[in-house]
């Protein structure tokens, strides 16, 4: 079980996540805010106290892997990478200007502590399959995480991977469906009904858990729990919401890729960090 300590800490990493992203969407004036907030808690609990990972040696052959297959939440994972120490927090006000090394969609190749190229829908799955079997081959003790999201779940591709992996017995390989509900385009429930998606994993053969995506302790405990299961993938299905922490951007019906008023990131921001000193408090009071 995860101490109360520990909890505290991960939910003001992840209001810190929150704080950055958004602050670096203000200086744009506009990008994809819904599913970059949906997936923080998640990042915060991977990169806050799970992943082996060495921010000074972000290449380390032995570390844990992420692939955040909806490549466009990339603005929430630079944050995380930025707060962690693999580049200066100043880089994140650059976000997708011409010259940048944090484009809209995560790069390998252009920015530092990104494992896998990622934007177009359904390639992460592949792309993560490979990674997790690549690293057991090479008797790596290692973990492969990789984010889907709902709309994504459309792509054929996914439940190609899906029957792989199951088949691979790739218990190296620990994966996520931010289940925000909604995609580009409206609701996932009206364009493509998915269903009961635990039930669909589970029956491709993988270990299959669904819980709150925003609850630091459930995030934690699942991933504990699929660390344990071995000879099959495991599927953790997180119910989300699309824009969370961001007032405005929960509100919205469509909050795929909006633009942001000067009096919207000032609310949102003021409120951000009101959280942020709260929860800083109460942290202080545990001690
Ligand atoms: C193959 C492919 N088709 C279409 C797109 C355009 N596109 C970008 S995001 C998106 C919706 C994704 O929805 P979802 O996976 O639910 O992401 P989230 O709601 O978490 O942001 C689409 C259709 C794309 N990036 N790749």
């Amino acid at each position: 079980m995860i101490s109360n300590k520990r909890i505290k800490k991960l939910e003001i990493f992840a209001t810190e996540i929150r704080l950055e992203t958004m602050k670096a969407f203000a200086k744009l004036g506009f990008g994809h805010v819904g599913g970059a907030m949906s997936i923080v808690d998640t990042l915060s609990v991977l990169y806050g106290e799970i992943m082996k990972i060495d921010p000074a040696n972000p290449k380390w052959p032995d570390r844990d892997w992420l692939v955040v297959s909806k490549g466009h939440a990339g603005p929430s994972v630079y944050s995380a990478l930025a707060i962690k120490g693999y580049f200066d927090k100043k880089e994140l006000l650059t976000l997708n200007m011409p010259g940048t090394n944090l484009p809209s969609h995560c790069d390998r190749n252009k920015t530092v502590g990104i494992d896998m190229t990622t934007g177009s829908l359904g390639q992460g799955i592949s792309t993560a399959i490979g990674v997790a079997l690549g690293n057991r081959m090479d008797k790596r003790d290692n973990y492969t995480y990789l984010i889907l999201g709902d709309g994504e779940c459309d792509e054929g591709q996914i439940w190609e991977g899906a029957l792989f992996a199951a088949h691979q017995k790739l218990d190296n390989l620990i994966s996520f469906v931010d289940y925000n509900k909604k995609q580009l385009d409206g609701m996932t429930c009206e364009i493509n009904d998915l269903g009961d998606l635990d039930a669909k994993f589970h029956e491709f053969g993988w270990h299959a858990q669904r819980i709150d995506g925003h609850d630091i302790a459930a995030i934690y405990e699942a991933i504990d729990e699929a660390k344990k299961t071995k000879g099959k993938p495991s599927m953790i299905v997180l119910d989300t919401i699309k824009g969370k922490g961001c007032c405005f951007v929960e509100e919205m019906y469509f909050n795929h890729h909006i633009t942001i008023s000067q009096e919207q990131s000032k609310r949102t921001l003021s409120e951000l960090e009101n959280r942020y000193t709260d929860l800083k408090r109460e942290w202080e009071d545990m001690q």
